[in-house]
């Protein structure tokens, strides 16, 4: 007030109005998120559970036409799925009410491909009439219950097994599913409808190839109205159709982008960098949902059981999700028992340990901070709100200010790895650029810069000891409103190693981490200290399985173990009719080099190989070109093999399902039959264009 006796009068105006505006809090900048998609990106962590009659045929996509009567989970129990998850942290379950062979869950009244006609486990599951009585959709939304998780519906709009499936009467038949899955099982906190279609299926016995017209087919916007009246609170997630109120993050490897804005356009296509980045700009709030498996596949395929992923890929994933500005939407598949596996169980609850630990103590707290600017110097926006554990007090700038900076000053030295920001987006994603610096001999050193906070943001980065942290905004669309900060210092957690055989038949080792020591086995064993210490790369002429793990001889730790087998060595191997030296990068053994065929060439492509000797083959392997932006992925193939280059005997042919949104190493078998030569035959890939690439090709062998 004295001050402004010694401004002049319109200046004093000036600044009473302005400190007055000031203490107002923000104006909402941009989309907010609606309170169905605020409960939601809160839950942060919840699973997925992947089970079908797929589980009991080994298949990625069921065709529709398989026999119910193999389905088969003898111990079925949904009360362990729905203890696992409440023990590993998660907040919800989603369950695959419906797969893409139209298999059911659920008793539907709408069709006999479900449930109610697989006589699976003894009379108390089947009434007079011979129908099961087993509803999986009544036991997992009784267990979630039970286990205070929220229930989500997965109902894949492709639908191998209907014979309607491309007409009209289809999208009647899946808003009577929706209806009944909406209607009888309480609250649903989110619906799946995977946008894949892959066009083959049984549909009624039809057997052909039948396409559909995404952006008109499934009449989204009648469909959600429908949803959005059973289920107010309810949240949509959809890939490529209208716009639902979640998105895809473009892939199913465990990542959103670094740039993760929760908006997109609410009309118009949504490419892959849209899907992974979001939309700087975009005019509506459409958060990023990270989907991603604890095991390779979807589906439980018993060939996995040593492949569950390890805490430190669990880790990372978690970083590269919630740590992003996206939730955590982890899949377990269910086994042929009706059980998540027990290495499943292990490795989803050492991860949510790992999660506790790095995250157990905030070293910010209660330590002295202060901020560059702080909103009309009002208390309600000081620094400290970013550091109350109240979610809803934040620290915010003056409107003008969109560079600022908090310091916080831990008093001594202290020793850290992680850093944790929140804002408030009840009012909007504003910052778009922030650094982290540590006072660390007289200096500030930079840690780390990124761009992106949201809802959540976590940076990792190598431990470093300072007495004081400076998180400075670089550059903001508004002024920036932080709810919380962390700053933690997580455990290390070492990292298995990678193994490698090139196409002489060397083997090597590549220790995550340069300190690390490597131990390894050769005979299928678990690797000891006491096993072969790695001190070069190996010759490995025959198969072999290679086992190894990284250990850390100053705290004592070891990794997780990583084992590959490899079959028969593709020394003598030649691929024929191809001039390039690049085309070499099929058989180094390194799945991140990859070549693709000609661009002149059109469909049906080939790869010819020559073994150099003929071989007892009893299958291939292809694993598809890992570069995400401009993929060239076989999705329909034939195999052939030969003696000559010239009388051909196809051996196997098909799709290899999911390959666009999972490229993972796909796997095939057939009779085990003699022949030197091998042609993988490209029918189609995933984009409907010429496009073939590989990044590996294998055989397997008897
Ligand atoms: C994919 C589907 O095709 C997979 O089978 C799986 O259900 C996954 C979650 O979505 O795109």
């Amino acid at each position: 007030m004295i001050k402004l006796f010694f401004c002049g009068t319109f200046f004093s105006i000036c600044t009473i109005d302005n400190s007055y505006a000031q203490t107002k809090a923000p104006a909402p900048f941009g989309p907010v998120p609606s309170a169905n998609q605020m409960r939601w990106q809160e839950m942060e962590y919840y699973a997925f559970v992947h089970f079908s009659l797929n589980t009991y045929t080994d298949q990625s996509w069921g065709y529709g036409n398989e026999d119910i009567n193999l389905f088969n989970p003898e111990k079925l129990d949904c009360r362990q799925w729905a203890r696992i998850c409440k023990q590993a942290g998660m907040k919800g379950i989603i369950i695959t009410a419906k797969h893409h062979s139209g298999f059911c869950l659920w008793p539907s009244k709408y069709t006999e491909y479900s449930v109610k006609n697989a006589l699976w486990k003894n009379a108390r599951l089947t009434d007079s009439v011979g129908q099961g009585k087993g509803d999986i959709v009544r036991e997992m939304a009784n267990a979630c219950k039970e286990y205070g998780l929220k229930l989500g519906i997965y109902l894949s709009p492709w639908d191998r097994n209907h014979p309607d499936y491309g007409k009209p009467e289809y999208i009647t038949y899946f808003r009577n599913q929706l209806t009944e899955l909406l209607t009888n099982y309480g609250p649903i906190f989110e619906v799946w409808f995977d946008g894949a279609n892959g066009g083959t299926g049984y549909y009624g016995g039809a057997n052909e190839n039948r396409k559909i017209d995404r952006t008109t087919y499934y009449d989204w916007r009648n469909t959600y109205k429908l949803i959005r009246k059973l289920q107010p609170n309810v949240v949509i997630w959809n890939d490529r159709g209208d716009r639902g109120d979640l998105r895809w993050v473009g892939t199913e490897g465990g990542a959103v982008g670094e740039t993760n804005w929760s908006l997109l356009n609410a009309t118009g296509d949504v490419p892959f960098n849209m899907l992974h980045y979001g939309v700087e700009n975009g005019d509506s709030w459409v958060p990023g949902e990270v989907n991603t498996s604890i095991r390779p596949e979807w589906f439980y395929h018993p060939g996995e059981n040593e492949r569950v992923k390890t805490v430190p890929q669990l880790m990372e994933t978690y970083y590269n999700s919630v740590g992003r500005n996206g939730t955590l939407l982890l899949n377990f598949p269910i086994d042929t028992r009706g059980l998540i596996h027990e290495n499943d169980e292990k490795a989803a609850l050492a991860f949510a340990d790992a999660v506790k630990k790095a995250f157990a103590v905030n070293l910010a707290l209660k330590k002295k901070i202060t901020a560059s600017n702080v909103r009309g110097n009002a208390k309600q926006f000081s620094a400290a709100m970013a550091m109350d554990g109240n979610k809803n007090t934040y620290w915010a700038t003056d409107d003008n200010v969109k560079q600022a900076s908090l310091t916080i000053d831990f008093g001594k030295p202290t020793k850290f790895n992680r850093f944790l920001a929140q804002e408030h987006i009840r009012l909007g994603q504003r910052v778009k650029s922030f650094a982290i610096e540590a006072w660390v001999e007289g200096n500030w050193k930079e840690l780390v810069k990124a761009t992106t906070i949201g809802y959540k943001r976590i940076l990792h980065f190598p431990s470093v000891t300072a007495t004081k942290v400076r998180f400075s905004i670089t550059d903001s669309k508004s002024c920036p409103v932080i709810s919380n900060i962390g700053i933690y210092n997580a455990p290390q957690i070492l990292v298995a190693p990678a193994i490698i055989r090139n196409q002489n038949g060397e083997i090597n080792i590549i220790p995550a981490d340069k300190e690390s020591e490597v131990y390894y086995t050769t005979d299928g064993s678990v690797p000891t200290l006491t096993s072969k210490k790695y001190t070069g790369s190996f010759a490995a002429d025959g198969r072999m399985q290679v086992s190894a793990m990284g250990y850390e001889p100053a705290s004592g730790k070891s990794s997780p173990v990583t084992n590959e087998k490899f079959d028969i060595p593709r020394k003598s191997w030649k691929l024929l009719d191809i001039n390039d030296e690049k085309a070499n990068a099929i058989l180094d053994g390194d799945p991140n080099t990859a070549w693709r065929q000609s661009k002149d060439k059109k469909m049906p492509v080939d790869l010819v190989i020559d073994l150099g000797k003929e071989e007892m083959l009893a299958g291939f392997r292809y694993l598809p070109d890992q570069n995400i932006w401009n993929p060239a992925v076989i999705a329909g193939y034939q195999f052939f093999i030969s003696n000559d280059n010239s009388e051909w005997k196809l051996v196997s042919e098909g799709e290899f399902s999911n390959i666009k949104n999972n490229p993972l190493w796909q796997t095939k078998s057939f009779s085990p039959e003699k022949a030197r030569y091998i042609k993988l035959r490209a029918l189609q890939n995933t984009d409907g264009d010429d496009k073939v690439g590989y990044a590996e090709i294998d055989v397997i062998t008897k």
